[in-house]
């Protein structure tokens, strides 16, 4: 297993909308344990491949689970997981989808940000297993908001595409000035 890189805004590979998957086979599991252990390790609730710079259409999500280890610790080897719940989905489609819920959200790839966004409250999903199997779940919820905002990745859209012009315009100005003050300090300070 690896822990895989994750790509932040403005990335262009997180514009790009990613293909089907159409073999099932070792490689693909071997992408789908690195994208679980990259995001626990974040730790996250959903990665979806585009993240990793992989445009393929997998997903992994887990809503259920709780670190728990000493409040005073930034090690991750501190870290205890319970409760996980790791879900993977492959090719998936929003079959259904009702109601209205609104949810403060984040992303790995724009880190530090959160905003209401509104959405559908449930959905069905089709996808496939690793072995191509089909199946179908509802989500509600925050399982719900996670499907969305993971399918929303596959085809090159983030959360900040969906808030008014006016937060996006602010969050990206927000990002490109930081993004410009870490290069000028590499480039031009050796310290701090
Ligand atoms: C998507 O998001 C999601 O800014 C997954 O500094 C969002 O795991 C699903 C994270 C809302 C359901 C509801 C974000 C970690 C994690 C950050 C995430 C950060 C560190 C975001
Ligand atoms: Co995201």
């Amino acid at each position: 297993m690896a822990i895989l890189k994750i790509y932040t805004f403005p990335d262009p590979v997180l514009k790009e909308k990613a293909a089907p998957v159409t073999k099932f086979d070792a490689k693909l599991q071997k992408l789908v344990e690195d994208m679980l252990e990259t995001m626990y390790d974040a730790p996250g609730v959903g990665l979806a491949a585009n993240q990793v710079g992989v445009l393929e259409r997998v997903l992994v999500i887990d809503v259920d689970y709780n670190i728990e280890g000493p409040d005073d610790s930034d090690d991750p080897n501190d870290r205890q997981y319970v409760n996980q719940n790791p879900r993977v989905f492959i090719n998936p489609v929003i079959e259904k989808k009702s109601g209205e819920w609104s949810y403060k959200e984040g992303c790995l790839s724009v880190p530090g940000f959160y905003e209401d966004v509104k959405r559908f409250k449930n959905v069905v999903v089709k996808y496939q297993d690793l072995e191509g199997k089909q199946h179908t779940l509802e989500g509600n919820e925050l399982l719900g908001v996670a499907i969305q905002h993971e399918i929303d990745h596959l085809d090159g859209k983030l959360f900040i595409d969906r808030l008014s012009p006016l937060k996006r315009g602010l969050i990206k100005g927000k990002i490109k000035k930081e993004r410009s003050s870490k290069f000028e300090r590499s480039k031009f300070h050796v310290e701090l």
